[in-house]
């Protein structure tokens, strides 16, 4: 038996993780951390040790599919992938000749590999429709980030300037747990927390972090921004501000301290359920320790309040001097040469440059939100099923489930049913939404991809390389790459294939992609304040605190706190039939969203989709652990089973998402039973970023008898 090893990185989920990829003649045996790496030291997760079981699952798509039966019978027909690019290629010119590009939309989900060309497809194909859950993930914060201060700033724990943040704040963030997220490996962080001095832990829920923090603030799910501006109002009040700082590098803080002065922690103490003493204790310990980093999360995405709260946290570390200092929150240097295709450090790779501002006006919702990226996914399925302001002819879903991911789930179903003349989807699966596509490519997983990673807001570069092939699955890119030759994209998309991409964009670097492969990961030289020398990338060249380009928009260029219509503390009479705030979507260590829920070994681990409530909640229902009870909301009620946990206030619930059974029959693989999604309306969005309230709704529990 010939066995081997090869050095790659996993794409199990946004993480940062090398590995070695175990062969055993050629097949896939298992994934081990790899301990020499320096973005996550041997760190991996159940989802990274599970990668061969999804490689060689039964279940995968492994061929192009199309439907020969009526839609949702899942009836279907193997064909080629020259036929699925035909077919294709005449779907999408012909829609564009009669009806205009933006008849044809792209809808992608999470950062994933594809990311660096789905934006840049439909911009080229000349839509404005590209639709993505960046309006509750990350991008919301990144958003705020850029217009703050010209750039998103990451963690520095992973030691590279020689020194561990202080102090450390957590806030939304539970990769701890999860494993990774945004690029930030949860095993590192982990390391920096040991390393910290002072740990400060901001969640509705008791995370492994906070029970050894020196703070733990439980605040009621979707407060956040209050607390955020009370703890400005102290460390402002308190003068344990960086003056020097703020002084030289900072636009407004005259006019931000008095807007904040009003509120104060006892202001806060109502609203968010925290001692206003403790909110004064953290806030000390945030600000006077000698360097601190804020690690946020989706937590700080999912309110109406949710580009605010992000604005209000960046403030935090700029008055505290806190930004691109070691041990702060510091913006990356990339490796020398390289290209970026990462759409969040190189615009032109989303490819918007290619949109006239005619097609850009053209986009469906346009100018709802003015900090929303891109197509707000609630206002498109609405206007495919109304035709309001017209109905989009053409959807390719390139690795996305929104049925159970998105809000609305039936309207979504709906849309795709009765109103989508043409959909193709992307997956390894059939999912419930692949169900009522026309066609299904195969995707490939990240085994079966060469690539050169540096999507993520890190210094460094990884390699990864293709180790296997199954079926006809097929690198998203690859498929993008040759559907934009066949419609004449060639100013967008130049490179003749995959490989050739990848040669290009290590061109500067003189590496080959093996020389590269060899080496494993390419850093960056980390240097830190930065803006000594280059200042800020914002109109006034410094960090805004009060926004000018907010100020320009019509938004509030100060922070403020907003409250979701649909809170518990809102008097519209829906609490009293619905008096438990429920919080969806923590991400769950053996699943990622709909995903895995049909890999055996991480299953075992959660086998039925779990909410938790406190046991005072649960005994005041008749609940008890492990029962399955309805979870209601205005809108539905869906099956899980009750999960007691005292360390959530009761009060509040922590449902999971995403929930389908693969093993049941298809179409519907039981998805309207469980899916949380179900419980959500599309009428309640963040004004400014177009978010939605999915970590702070309002349910009731009962037990089903
Ligand atoms: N209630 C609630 N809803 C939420 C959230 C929440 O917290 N609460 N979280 C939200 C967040 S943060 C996000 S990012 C979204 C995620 O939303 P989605 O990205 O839609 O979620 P997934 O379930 O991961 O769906 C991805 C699909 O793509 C397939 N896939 C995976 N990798 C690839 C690939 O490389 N190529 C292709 N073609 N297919 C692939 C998978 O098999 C899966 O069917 O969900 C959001 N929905
Ligand atoms: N295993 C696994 N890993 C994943 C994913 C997955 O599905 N599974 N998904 C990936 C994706 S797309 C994303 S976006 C990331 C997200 O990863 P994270 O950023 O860690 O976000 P979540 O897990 O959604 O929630 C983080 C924490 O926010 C807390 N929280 C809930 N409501 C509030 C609130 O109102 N305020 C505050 N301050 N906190 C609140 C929750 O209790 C939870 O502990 O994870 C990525 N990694
Ligand atoms: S955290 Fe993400 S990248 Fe790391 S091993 Fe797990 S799935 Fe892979
Ligand atoms: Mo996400």
């Amino acid at each position: 038996m010939e066995q081997q090893i090869v050095r790659s990185s996993c794409r199990g989920c946004h993480g940062v993780c090398q590995v070695m990829v175990h062969l055993e003649d050629g097949r896939v045996t298992k994934i081990t951390g790899d301990p020499s790496s320096p973005t996550s030291r041997g760190y991996l997760c159940p989802k990274g040790a599970a990668a061969p079981d999804l490689l060689y699952h039964p279940d995968r798509v492994l061929y192009p599919l199309e439907r020969v039966g009526e839609r949702g019978e899942n009836k279907w027909k193997r064909i080629s992938w020259d036929e699925a690019i035909d077919r294709m290629v005449e779907k999408f010119s012909r829609v564009k000749a009669e009806s205009g590009a933006e008849y044809l939309a792209v809808a992608q989900g999470t950062g994933r590999p594809y990311t660096e060309f789905t934006g840049r497809f439909a911009h080229a194909f000349g839509t404005p429709n590209f639709v993505s859950p960046g309006h509750v993930c990350y991008l919301p914060r990144v958003i705020a980030s850029s217009i703050t201060m010209g750039g998103l700033p990451v963690c520095d724990i992973y030691g590279f300037g020689g020194t561990y943040p202080e102090a450390i704040m957590i806030w939304g963030c539970n990769i701890t747990e999860s494993g990774a997220a945004d690029g930030m490996c949860g095993g590192m962080l982990a390391r920096a927390i040991k390393n910290a001095r002072k740990v400060i832990v901001v969640d509705p829920r008791r995370i492994k972090p906070a029970e050894s923090a020196d703070h733990w603030l439980q605040l009621r799910p979707g407060s956040e921004g209050a607390l955020a501006l009370a703890m400005i109002n102290v460390i402002i009040a308190e003068d344990l501000v960086d003056h020097e700082f703020i002084e030289r590098y900072t636009h407004g803080f005259r006019r931000l301290a008095t807007h904040v002065s009003g509120f104060t922690p006892e202001w806060a103490e109502p609203i968010t359920g925290i001692d206003a003493q403790k909110i004064r204790a953290a806030s000390r310990d945030y600000a006077s320790a000698s360097s601190a980093c804020l690690q946020w999360g989706n937590g700080v995405d999912m309110s109406v309040c949710s580009f605010q709260t992000a604005r209000s946290l960046l403030i935090l570390r700029a008055i505290t001097g806190n930004i691109d200092r070691p041990g702060g929150d510091v913006f990356w240097v990339p490796p020398q040469g390289l290209r970026s295709k990462s759409p969040l450090t190189n615009p032109e790779q989303t490819g918007a440059q290619f949109l006239t501002d005619e097609q850009r006006a053209r986009m469906i919702g346009a100018g709802r939100f003015p900090f929303g990226p891109g197509t707000h996914p609630p206002t498109f399925w609405n206007s495919v099923v109304t035709g309001d302001p017209y109905r989009v002819r053409a959807l390719w879903i390139i690795g996305s489930n929104p049925l159970l991911t998105q809000t609305s789930s039936l309207l979504i179903e709906r849309a795709l049913k009765d109103h989508m003349e043409f959909t193709v989807v992307s997956d390894f699966f059939l999912t419930p939404t692949a169900q009522l596509a026309d066609l299904v490519l195969p995707a490939a997983t990240w085994l079966e991809q060469d690539d050169v990673v540096n999507f993520h807001k890190i210094w460094c570069v990884l390699a990864r390389k293709k180790v296997a092939q199954q079926g006809e699955a097929r690198d998203d890119r690859d498929v993008i790459l040759e559907l934009a030759r066949r419609l004449n994209l060639r100013e967008a998309f130049p490179w003749r294939n995959w490989k050739a991409y990848l040669g290009w964009l290590l061109e500067n670097t003189g590496l080959s992609f093996e020389e590269f492969c060899d080496k494993s990961i390419l850093l960056g030289n980390m240097r830190y304040r930065k803006y000594e020398t280059e200042g800020f990338r914002t109109p006034t060249g410094k960090i805004e605190l009060y926004s000018t380009i907010m100020e320009s928009r019509g938004a509030f260029p100060l922070p403020v706190y907003r409250e979701s219509p649909l809170s518990v503390s809102i008097d519209t009479g829906l609490a009293e039939k619905y008096p438990l705030i429920m919080m969806s979507g923590t991400k769950i260590r053996h699943f990622f969203h709909s995903e895995l829920r049909q890999m055996e070994s991480l299953r075992r681990a959660n086998p039925d989709p779990v909410v938790e409530l406190h046991p005072q909640t649960a005994e005041a229902r008749g609940v008890r652990d492990g029962d399955w009870v309805w979870v209601e909301s205005p809108t539905a009620r869906v099956r899980m089973r009750a999960k007691l946990f005292d360390g959530i206030a009761p009060g509040v619930v922590n449902a999971q998402h995403a929930w389908w059974f693969p093993e049941e029959d298809p179409p519907e693989h039981g998805w309207k039973r469980s899916s949380v999604n179900l419980l959500f309306g599309n009428s309640v969005f963040d004004p400014e970023s177009g978010s939605e309230p999915l970590k702070s709704y309002l349910c009731e529990i009962s037990r089903i008898d």
